[in-house]
């Protein structure tokens, strides 16, 4: 098969504006990866990619035609660097609301969807020729321990992390032959805007599902993300869960307060 591999390994990093896609970005940064950073908000990643040595690319992942554009520049990206794709990581998503089934918001759900499940189609979708090409290609998926686990109030992010880990697994066997690695990341709680998204900005609230007990870093996360990108081509870390200590589940954890 005729592959891509260039002299430059280039890796993709949705979500990176802040958190578990800032962290990454910084991780695959110094490993050697050039970065393009895609998030919405673009003082920061302009910063992080100016910090890194990377590119940044202004792409909300619900919207198809800023992730064509993003696919766009990532062609230009090899042409110049004479790379290739080989990383995408697919982190752009997150969580709005905590109320039960029958007092769903919809405008929570469907930003929900869009964003996680939707985003993750979109991006994968676009990029997924040019990580085949490169003859040694990955595809992290950040979901959650919400992709497995059920909550009260949760339904909606729940049922949008089950379906992007379904999307994103679903590529472990249609790609079977094709030298693209896949892993998907599941973390438990992580403390970054996750929390203050959800309660849409209200600090106490986001405050409180951390209090008590040290839950996880964006940085532990990336460093997992870091070496399972600094595996070799035929080690397929294909599921990892991370926890806090303190933390067994979605609703059990042990807080010392
Ligand atoms: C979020 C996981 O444990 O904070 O994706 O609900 S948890």
């Amino acid at each position: 098969m005729k592959t891509l591999q260039g002299d430059r390994r280039i890796a993709v990093v949705t979500g990176a504006s802040s958190g578990i896609g800032e962290a990454t970005a910084k991780v695959l940064a110094g490993q050697g990866f050039h970065v393009v950073v895609a998030a919405r908000r673009e003082e920061r990643i302009a910063a992080l990619a100016e910090e890194i040595g990377g590119t940044a690319v202004v792409t909300d992942v619900t919207d198809p035609g800023a992730v064509a554009a993003l696919a766009q520049t990532c062609e230009h990206l090899c042409d110049s660097l004479s790379g290739s794709i080989n990383v995408l990581i697919n982190n752009a998503g997150g969580a709005k609301g905590l109320t039960p089934v029958e007092q769903a918001d919809l405008e929570h759900w469907r930003w929900m969807w869009e964003t996680n499940v939707l985003g993750t189609l979109h991006v994968t979708r676009a990029l997924l020729p040019r990580l085949v090409a490169s003859g040694d290609g990955l595809v992290v998926t950040v979901t959650s321990i919400a992709a497995f686990e059920i909550y009260d109030g949760g339904a909606g992010y729940t049922s949008a992390k089950h379906a992007q880990s379904a999307l994103h697994r679903t590529l472990r066997g249609e790609l079977l032959g094709k030298p693209v690695r896949l892993t998907e990341i599941a973390p438990g709680m992580v403390d970054t805007e996750f929390s203050l998204v959800r309660f849409d900005g209200d600090r106490e609230r986001a405050d409180a599902v951390y209090s008590g007990l040290t839950p996880l870093t964006a940085a532990d996360i990336a460093e997992v993300i870091g070496f399972v990108a600094s595996r070799p081509p035929h080690v397929d870390l294909d599921q990892i869960v991370i926890r806090p200590r303190d933390q067994a589940s979605a609703t059990r954890a042990s807080r010392q307060i």
